[in-house]
């Protein structure tokens, strides 16, 4: 049946009585390119029921359903046209595993970021009204992003605008992990948790074999809508904000679902339909461990530990001696490699929820209160938390250290995660000693700085994997902002070239300079250690080269070349790193390939600056 379905339209020709044999469909289908490709395994299975049933009722893309995250949109990916290239998701040149815009006109909003989808809605009602025109406009938000400031601020502003919009909420009982704070427990309340799933799921199993059966199940649903509405308190929360409350719905139940979206439509103003969904609906292993289903990866080398898992561990390390560290992520317990940390420090481990900026915050009310909290954020989801660091943080010259995991490109998750911009937005912060290490080894010496040094520090590294030496070398308060010299091969000649190669582009930096020494020029290698502070001594031994070429992930412009440039009086620095583009998916390999950005590319463009 799925392959037939090339728009909406063909969708709403089936029979009722075949839907769940297409949901079936569906899910085998995303589990076979998820094995395949990678990507959001378990919130999308769980969301199949719910965006098959919106788009019967509603009709997009004149009606705009727009999905927060975007991650659970694989269902609506298949049912848009997108059946066949489904199969590319995520791969170079492939569809996106977000919706896209430029990729079909049912992705209205490009998501990628948690707790924008209700701003987005409220937007574009305001637009629509102003036009005076009259569609519906629908946002699919999980209970872990309406935990999100944004979701809340919006909540708070629809109140004031009674916009009609739709809200869906899909609401799961998790964020990548348990979810987190007050609005999760009245989630709880409101759904009466899983023994309401679980009586509802077992009662529609026995029920849909027969034609009674499926009557039957719709008249159930019916009374029990209507009963659920006569006595319930349930959806206070949300109607304080000035929303219309309907539910809780099954989310597994199509029937149902399109009944409440029914209601939804003919009501005027902002209505939140909740809807309660299994997350990892039907595979066995994704509904047993969701956060571990979350996310998956097509198995790959695992020889070398990534930098994420040095991290981790180090860090656990570290707090085990020295009582006052702690550690806080947003909502990325696993992403970020605390899990060892929330296992073993439970009473110093913090989730904060998807809330960067809170999370940034609450560590510098640590930190003046004589703690030291570890913050660990991926770089592209740091972009949140700008005026927290600036403020919070560094103004006040405070002790805490934070993680930018993820930093440069990201491979498969395109560009919404590539983190690729942090250098720029914190690279001229006064106060802030903020650092890149080539390896793992590297990483434990800066983290271990970090926790004696006496403000605030930042150390970004990528997705990758890395070495790590058991030795107990440390980095030197003395040190900062010297830049380390590899290889000074320097013959007093009077034409010297410098590379650095910053963070775990050194080992680039330091190839090509065998390379073009064994073609007999005079180069030596840094690894640099130190974006912000550079001191003093740094600057004054790299005004002895004639050209200084230097290598990042990160986007040129405004990035670590960059910054250096604005130092150096004498020598013409050249930079290498990211174009400052918005850069697609794919492997990081074919991305570096695409744009320039390898050895041999890099080695022969300085080839050729050195004989200009
Ligand atoms: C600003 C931001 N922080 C963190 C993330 C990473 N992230 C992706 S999905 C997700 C959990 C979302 O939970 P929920 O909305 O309940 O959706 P579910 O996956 O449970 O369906 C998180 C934390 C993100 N996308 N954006």
């Amino acid at each position: 049946m799925i392959e037939k379905i090339k728009s909406p339209e063909d969708l709403k020709k089936i029979e009722e009585k075949d839907l769940s044999i297409l949901c079936q469909e569906i899910r085998t289908y995303i589990e076979t390119i998820v094995e395949k490709n990678g990507g959001h395994l378990a919130s999308n299975l769980g969301a199949v029921e719910l965006i098959v049933a919106q788009h019967r009722i509603f009709s997009s893309p004149r009606d705009k359903i727009i999905f927060d995250v975007g991650h659970q949109s694989y269902t609506h990916k298949i049912l848009t046209g997108r059946y066949e290239s489904f199969s590319t998701i995520r791969k170079f040149k492939g569809i996106s595993g977000f919706p896209k815009s430029l990729e079909s006109p049912h992705d209205v909003f490009n998501t990628g970021h948690s707790s924008t989808s209700i701003s987005a809605a409220l937007g574009m009602a305001t637009a629509r009204d102003l036009d005076k025109e009259n569609y519906h406009i629908i946002a699919n938000i999980g209970d872990g992003a309406l935990s999100g400031g944004m979701a809340l601020e919006a909540l708070n502003h629809i109140g004031h605008t009674n916009k009609k919009i739709i809200i869906v909420l899909n609401d799961n009982e998790m964020s990548i992990s348990e979810p987190v704070g007050a609005i999760a427990k009245q989630l709880t309340k409101i759904s009466s948790g899983s023994t309401y799933r679980n009586l509802k799921y077992k009662l529609t199993q026995k029920l849909i074999v027969t034609a009674l059966g499926r009557y039957l199940r719709r008249f159930l649903s019916r009374i029990k809508g209507i009963i659920k509405h006569m006595f319930s308190f349930k959806g206070l929360f949300f109607e304080r904000f000035g929303l219309t409350y309907l539910g809780p719905y099954d989310g597994h139940d199509i029937i149902g679902l399109e009944e409440g979206f029914k209601i939804a439509k003919n009501i005027e103003g902002p209505v939140l339909v909740h809807v309660i969904t299994t997350k990892g609906k039907g595979n066995y292993f994704a509904e047993d461990n969701p956060e571990k289903y979350h996310g998956v990866s097509p198995s790959g080398n695992k020889k070398y530990k990534s930098f994420t898992s040095i991290f981790g561990e180090y860090l656990v390390e570290l707090a085990e001696v020295d009582k006052k560290i702690t550690a806080i992520t947003a909502a990325m317990c696993t992403g970020t490699g605390l899990e060892l940390f929330r296992e073993k420090l439970t009473d110093r481990f913090f989730d904060v929820s998807i809330a960067e900026q809170h999370g940034l915050t609450f560590a510098a009310g640590q930190a003046i209160s004589g703690y030291h909290p570890f913050i660990s954020i991926y770089s592209t989801f740091m972009q949140r938390g700008v005026d927290q660091v600036i403020h919070d943080i560094c103004m006040q010259n405070l002790p805490v250290t934070m993680i930018l995991d993820r930093a440069g490109l990201v491979g498969e998750d395109g560009e919404t995660h590539h983190g690729v911009f942090d250098i720029s937005l914190f690279g001229s912060i006064p106060n802030l000693v903020y650092m890149e290490p080539k390896d793992g080894t590297e990483l434990k010496m800066m983290m271990k700085f970090s926790t004696n040094y006496i403000g605030p520090t930042m150390i970004r590294f990528p997705k990758a994997s890395t070495i790590e030496d058991a030795n107990n070398e440390i980095l030197d308060y003395e040190e900062l902002g010297n830049f380390e010299l590899y290889t000074d091969q320097n013959k007093n000649s009077n034409f010297k070239l410098a590379i650095i190669g910053l963070g775990s582009e050194y080992t680039v930096a330091s190839n090509i300079a065998d390379i073009l020494r064994t073609k007999g020029y005079d180069i030596d290698v840094y690894n640099p250690r130190f974006i912000s502070p550079i001191s003093n001594k740094t600057l004054i031994d790299l005004e002895k080269y004639q050209k200084v070429f230097t290598l990042e992930n990160h986007v040129v412009i405004g990035g670590f070349g960059s910054l250096l440039k604005c130092r150096l009086l004498n020598p013409k620095v050249y930079s290498f790193g990211l174009p400052n583009s918005f850069i697609e998916h794919g492997s990081i390999s074919e991305l570096r390939e695409e744009i320039g950005f390898t050895q041999e590319k890099i080695l022969t463009e300085i080839e050729r600056i050195i004989s200009e």
